[in-house]
């Protein structure tokens, strides 16, 4: 190298540091890339932080806005008193506060929502942040610091901001030996074997991340849960996360085994009516806060798919729930008592939560909530809502998402969730007349004065990206977004955390944005179109295996259990004719997805069975209509790769190609569901696949011989 080439190699080492050795996904949303000079001038009334209150959570948020600001100024905001060029920051009580803000205003500040005012006083200037609890301010200047970003209205900021959902919570399906049930993103981010002497660093990212988005609750471990979790030794390395999340906001609870006090109490039995075992789940819950004064409660998933509940001696669900809930209400916890329960007999997998739970409405304790499922089997690309959101009128509900792609190509599809979340959120469930969206009744717009929360499988792990997929952090970002405020568009999500994570080019936002909001229906189409669903390998549910026959297996786990293709057409009955799942839905929706000329085309499959001639209103067949789905799927990637391809030239070289070799396996994915089903199934419909799209290239016989090994139940 001749010496000044030498010279430059070395300067751009110093010069692009970042880009050469960072950029691995680490940093998320939050890694404050300088800000053009032209608008940072526009904050030139910003030199100093003001803050008055001792905290650590108000310490937390002042040093985020000075990273922040060094990051994008190469200036930080050093600690002053209340003088011109202030950012204020606190809490109702502070002297500042009070002096800027009128007395009513802060008044009527309440619990989690914060105020950002620019505020003109003596000829200074001043950007107050505040909020009645010093976690409310972290969210405003985390809010302040996003609006910087999308370069908004800053010198005559108004903005008042409160939470949809008062509990915004991730579920961890960890195991205590690190492994993540359905995750696709390294091990555990607890290392229970050091905790509770050793803390690892990102322990304190990952609490920063969510408070970053308004997440303010997680429970640490897998709902399949060992007992080992409530005991002592595992209590104090819970403890200890618990300690590193605090400032941040977060609250930890914990998924109980409804055997624990059997399994680890040396109980004769865990039957809730025994009242030694009422006294047993007491001084448990009693020990929990003793260790850690604001645990948040107990998740449960019992009499699930081979799980201890309270109908192993007879009770009910409310009689379980009931029990954990009252030793937990003198401390202010919570149950969320999972409605993800489906037995082997003859009643459609997808009417069982509705018929266990409709009955019990009004037989739970206050303190408990019911966690269901977005739609009514199991995280597929599109269900409908689940018919249970709007059936129970005295017991609190709230939402489970999946933010992990556990159907939805793991780590290795691109798939922005955003509008799959917000479909159900949006849905009307008619359950109060019209508008009685599930996002009503679940955030106490129809069900006042009721518990509110919003849960999501996170899908977090151990690598260096988080999420296994640069773009599955997208799916994190916008659970937390929507459980904010679900009002939020989904376009307005992405394009925040496109600008914040990758670049503010609109050269690279735009296509990058569109690629993504199409991105959810694109996997419909090349997985499961017009309501076609879990035909997916069994086991590990990465690909498709529409003929999956596995002697022994429930039949509910297997494929044909769900499409039914028989020569007559495809589909699963749920009219009145068939398994009347429709019944379970209010009017008019019940009947509207009951006539097949009225049912929307993205469920009908869902909810009859249609013959292969069935013309949809297109004027093409049923069995024309999938083939051109799962086409539009396979095209939809190949254009994604185009577009990737072209904003090479604006991102790091690897964050490109990382994304770029995971477009390639889709790609190649796509073909495989396109091939594999439409084969299948044309050996029952017997019909050409249309002449004007691309011919398969793969075998079924070839096909059906592909076994992946994932080893996961059902
Ligand atoms: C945690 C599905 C998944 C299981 C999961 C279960 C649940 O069946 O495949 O891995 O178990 O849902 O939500 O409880």
């Amino acid at each position: 190298m001749k010496q000044n080439n030498l010279a430059i190699f070395i300067f751009s080492l110093f010069l692009f540091p970042l880009s050469l050795f960072a950029e691995d996904g680490s940093r998320l949303w939050l890694r404050y890339e300088p800000l053009p000079s032209v608008q940072m001038e526009k904050y030139k009334y910003l030199i100093y932080i003001a803050k008055d209150e001792k905290s650590a959570t108000l310490d937390i948020a002042a040093n985020e806005l000075s990273v922040a600001w060094e990051g994008f100024s190469g200036k930080r905001l050093s600690l002053a008193s209340l003088q011109n060029g202030a950012v204020v920051i606190g809490t109702s009580k502070s002297k500042n506060i009070k002096a800027l803000l009128p007395k009513e205003e802060l008044e009527a500040l309440k619990g989690e929502s914060f105020l950002i005012r620019s505020v003109k006083k003596g000829g200074n200037n001043y950007t107050v942040i505040a909020s009645a609890k010093e976690v409310g301010t972290l969210y405003g200047v985390f809010h302040f610091i996003r609006l910087v970003q999308m370069d908004e209205g800053f010198g005559h900021l108004d903005i008042k901001e409160a939470p949809k959902y008062a509990i915004r919570i991730l579920n961890h399906w960890d195991n205590l030996d690190r492994t993540v049930e359905r995750g696709y993103a390294g091990h555990s981010l607890w290392k229970w074997e050091e905790l509770p002497n050793t803390l690892s660093p990102r322990y304190k990212e990952y609490a920063r991340a969510n408070a970053s988005i308004g997440i303010n609750a997680t429970v640490l471990n897998n709902v399949n849960a060992s007992p080992e979790i409530l005991t002592e030794n595992y209590l104090v390395k819970v403890k200890a996360l618990a300690d590193v999340f605090r400032p941040y906001g977060i609250k930890v609870y914990l998924a109980v085994n409804f055997s624990s006090p059997k399994e680890i109490g040396g109980l004769s039995d865990s039957d809730p009516l025994n009242p030694e075992v009422a006294k047993w789940w007491k001084n448990k819950v009693k020990e929990v806060y003793s260790l850690i004064p604001d645990f948040g409660g107990f998740l449960v998933k019992a009499n699930s798919e081979g799980l201890p509940g309270p109908q192993d001696y007879g009770r009910t669900h409310a009689d379980g729930a009931n029990i954990l809930a009252d030793a937990l209400n003198p401390y202010g916890g919570v149950v969320m008592w999972r409605a993800f329960v489906y037995s082997t007999g003859d009643e459609d997998r997808a009417k069982q939560a509705y018929l266990e739970f409709v009955p019990l409405d009004g037989q739970f304790r206050d303190n408990v909530i019911i966690q269901i499922k977005n739609g009514p089997v199991d995280f597929q690309p599109r269900e409908p809502f689940s018919p249970l959101f709007g059936a129970l009128n005295k017991t609190p509900e709230m939402v489970e998402f999946q933010i992990t792609q556990e159907y939805l190509g793991f780590s290795n599809h691109l798939v922005y969730l955003a509008p799959l979340f917000k479909e159900t959120l949006d849905s009307d469930t008619y359950s109060n007349g019209s508008g009685s969206t599930v996002a009503k009744i679940t955030d106490g717009t129809l069900r006042p004065d009721k518990l509110t929360a919003i849960s999501a499988v996170a899908n977090i792990g151990e690598d260096a990206n988080w999420c296994g997929h640069h773009f599955a952090q997208a799916n994190w970002y916008a659970f937390g977004r929507l459980a904010w405020n679900h009002q939020l568009s989904a376009e307005r999500i992405a394009d925040e955390w496109i600008r914040m994570t990758f670049s503010r080019n609109n050269e690279f936002v735009d296509p990058v944005k569109s690629m993504m909001l199409t991105s959810r229906e694109t996997v419909v189409d090349y997985m499961m179109p017009l309501g076609i669903h879990h035909v997916f390998a069994f086991g590990h549910h990465y690909g498709p295996e529409p003929w999956c026959d596995v002697p022994g297996a429930r039949p509910d786990w297997l494929p044909k259990y769900y499409h039914k293709a028989d020569s007559t057409g495809l589909g699963f009955n749920r009219t009145s004719t068939g398994s009347n799942a429709v019944s379970q839905y209010f009017s008019p929706l019940n009947g509207i997805y009951n006539d097949i000329s009225r049912c929307p085309e993205n469920l009908l499959l869902w909810f009859h069975h249609v013959p292969w001639d069935y013309k949809m209103k297109d004027g093409k067949t049923m069995w024309d209509n999938l083939c051109y789905k799962y086409d539009s799927g396979v095209r939809q990637i190949r254009e994604y790769q185009k577009i990737w391809d072209r904003i090479e030239p604006y991102i790091d070289a690897r964050r490109f190609g990382e994304v770029q070799s995971k477009l390639k396996i889709q790609a190649h994915d796509a073909v495989w569901w396109k091939d594999a089903c439409l084969l299948y199934f044309q050996t029952f419909s017997k019909r050409p696949v249309p002449y004007d799209i691309e011919r398969p290239v793969y075998e079924l016989e070839d096909l059906k011989k592909i076994k992946l090994d994932m080893n996961h139940h059902n």
